[in-house]
């Protein structure tokens, strides 16, 4: 789970910047929030932890009224501050990250585990970097037994799909060859979000959050394309490990996420954001407030577009052509208010089902397919790794398959060709 020579590193804690874990929390249990702070201060060396600050973001529950207060009072270096309001979580650790003294501020969620030596690692890099924002590598808690399981598998990178939804991913080659030792730091697209190390002022130069981001979600790549597009560089340590739970369920309803991915949409992905509403019709309509602000700090800070972002940070993303007419409902022609329909089998699989007729609804989703001109491919919804629509000569239906990569030569079975035929002086798709 960690790279041996991890446990090689030697550091000069009074040469290093010093740090205030900055946790924000709504109505957490008592047991992983209490697990969380007592983590931070046993495994942080003294010298480098200035203070964990604690942020409730207006809680009702009774145990994290008085209760709470009475607990941390006698523990050192743990402070309390409370929302007047309810906040959501990026104004709840923006308000944490307001009275913290330390150089950097870190961040995390208010169910974790530190894993001894996840400081140090994370502080050596912004004191050589301080354009850096580092991540721990994050292990899983399971969240029924509460057991720290560790993450088996090696370090993955954070990316995004079309529809903004945050996926994980294997190291590719290029950032291997990139690395020169296996204690390297690893670039990564996007972040999780919960997470992460930033040097103080670095967080203040990047503009720190997007205030008008409400309770949950979209945050993480906003902050993600805003570091790279702005000249910073978000990394991984592999030597530094936090565990995290993640619930069946969330404490608290999350309805406000499709307005703050719109916002990040609006302000950093130029005509990219297309893609992004072509699979979320629903998020044109969306009221995302105003965002002016936002455009006018990615002028000031002269960050680059989102262009470039995909060609040199991300160039393993597919981009779909989005041609139009080419993409989103796939109709029969004979029976027209019927549609391709594609229901994976689970979360993390995405072959093995056929793809069904059913109701055209219009609402993207698994009524989403692509095509690609230039690999004659039927994609199905965004997805990484993505589905192609695979059909043979002797089936009367067609079944889904993994998409080949892009160097990768496409089987016959998951080709199709596209003939256009003319009518009414418009172009219509015949698949
Ligand atoms: O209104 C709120 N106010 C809060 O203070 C809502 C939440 N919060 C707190 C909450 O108590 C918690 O401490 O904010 C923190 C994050 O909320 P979670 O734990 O419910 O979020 P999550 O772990 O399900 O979601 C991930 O994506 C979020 C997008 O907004 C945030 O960036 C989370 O920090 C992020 N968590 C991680 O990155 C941990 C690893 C998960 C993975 C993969
Ligand atoms: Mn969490």
């Amino acid at each position: 789970m960690f790279p041996q020579s991890c446990k090689d590193l030697k550091y000069d804690y009074r040469s290093l910047p010093s740090t205030s874990v900055v946790i924000a929390f709504y109505n957490e249990a008592w047991s992983t929030l209490l697990r969380t702070v007592h983590s931070v201060l046993e495994t942080s060396p003294n010298l480098l932890l200035r203070e964990v600050v604690l942020v409730d973001d207006y809680s009702d529950r009774a145990h994290l009224k008085e209760p709470l207060e009475n607990y941390i009072s006698s523990l050192k270096k743990v402070r309390l501050i409370r929302a007047r309001k309810r906040e959501g979580l990026v104004r709840a650790r923006l308000l944490g990250a307001s009275i913290a003294t330390g150089d950097v501020l870190t961040f995390l969620d208010c169910h974790c585990e530190c894993h001894e030596g996840w400081l140090e690692p994370l502080l050596h890099r912004i004191k050589e970097k301080p354009s850096a924002v580092v991540c721990p590598v994050i292990d899983v808690i399971d969240w029924n037994t509460f057991q720290y399981l560790g993450n088996p598998r090696e370090p993955h990178i954070g990316g995004f799909d079309w529809r903004l939804v945050f996926t994980w991913h294997p190291v590719p080659e290029y950032e291997q060859k990139h690395r020169h030792s296996p204690i390297d730091v690893i670039r990564s697209p996007t972040m999780a979000g919960g997470l992460f190390a930033v040097s103080k002022n670095y967080f203040h130069y990047l503009g720190t959050y997007d205030t008008g981001m409400e309770v949950w979600g979209g945050e993480n790549l906003e902050f993600s394309f805003r570091i790279w597009q702005c000249g910073g560089s978000l990394e991984i340590h592999p030597c530094s490990h936090v565990g995290h739970v993640f619930p069946k369920k969330a404490p608290y309803s999350r309805g406000k996420a499709l307005a703050n991915s719109v916002r990040a949409a609006e302000v950093w992905m130029d005509e990219y954001k297309e893609l992004y509403y072509h699979r979320n019709p629903h998020a044109r309509l969306e009221a995302f407030g105003d965002v002016t602000d936002r455009r006018k700090l990615r002028t000031q800070l002269r960050c680059k577009d989102f262009k470039w972002y995909l060609e040199n940070i991300y160039p393993d993303i597919h981009v779909p052509e989005d041609r139009p007419g080419m993409f989103g409902m796939l109709k029969n022609r004979g029976m027209s208010s019927y549609c391709f329909d594609y229901n994976p089998p689970d979360d993390n699989n995405l072959v093995g089902h056929r793809i069904i007729l059913y109701t055209c609804h219009g609402m993207g989703q698994n009524q989403f397919f692509e095509y690609s001109s230039e690999r004659s491919e039927i994609r199905y919804n965004t997805r990484e790794p993505a589905g192609c629509a695979a059909g043979d000569a002797v089936s009367t239906y067609l079944t889904v398959h993994l998409c080949k990569k892009p160097r990768q030569p496409v089987p016959q079975d998951q080709k199709f060709v596209l003939r256009e035929v003319r009518g009414k002086g418009t172009m219509h798709p015949k698949w």
